[in-house]
């Protein structure tokens, strides 16, 4: 069965536990990371020495990096359906995917990790600002991309493109900050919580 290694409020281990939902495929998690079995413990480093979860154990197979776990077990259980084997169709999607970890949560690091957790150095106040106003920019444009296209970010059906964005787009829409009204990008959120996966492991109180 496959292994899980990360806390369960981690947005990367929730993107892993989403999938799952979706594909139908059983685990087990164990909870590893910030608040819980710190990742600098022997049993972890064994597995990965970045520090970071979630890490996955397939049939004895260790994959680090979340996008890298999605794109490995949609095409280990074959759903070309959430992650096409056409060129152009995977690449749009993994363009998606890649926007979802750089630019989209750039300026979210300081709002969350800075104005939320009161991590340093994100929490000194002009960086919560600038972070705001460039998480405001991006999900700006991801709007006014919907507005034109969709109903799902790589077209007309639900694919990995949808996971990363998805939960980079609740943790916006749930934290407390000056945001402006976005609605193509609401329209987009509601149609995600359709999605049992999403609902478990995306919309599920915490942000
Ligand atoms: N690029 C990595 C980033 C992983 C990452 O930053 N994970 C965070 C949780 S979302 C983490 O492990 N933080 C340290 C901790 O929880 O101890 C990925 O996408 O998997």
């Amino acid at each position: 069965m496959l292994e899980i290694y990360g806390r369960p409020n981690s947005l990367n281990v929730r993107k892993v536990l989403w999938l799952c939902e979706e594909i139908g495929l059983p685990y087990q998690r164990s909870d590893w990371g910030r608040d819980h079995k710190p990742t600098t413990d022997p049993e972890f480093m064994q597995l990965s020495i970045f520090g970071v979860v979630p890490v996955v154990v397939d049939d004895g197979f260790v994959l680090r990096e979340s996008n890298a776990i999605l794109r490995y077990l949609c095409s280990r259980h074959g759903r070309t359906d959430l992650y096409p084997a056409d060129l152009k169709a995977r690449a749009v999607i993994e363009q998606w995917m890649d926007y979802a970890n750089t630019d989209m949560g750039t300026g979210m690091r300081p709002v969350f990790q800075g104005k939320v957790l009161g991590m340093k150095p994100h929490d000194l106040p002009e960086m919560v600002a600038w972070g705001a106003a460039d998480w405001n920019k991006q999900m700006g444009r991801v709007d006014a991309y919907l507005q034109k296209a969709g109903p799902y970010l790589a077209g007309p059906s639900f694919t990995l493109a949808d996971i990363p964005a998805g939960l980079m787009i609740h943790r916006w829409m749930v934290l407390d900050f000056d945001k402006p009204k976005l609605p193509a990008l609401r329209a987009y959120y509601e149609r995600l919580g359709e999605r049992e996966g999403f609902r478990k492991h995306g919309c599920n109180g915490m942000p």
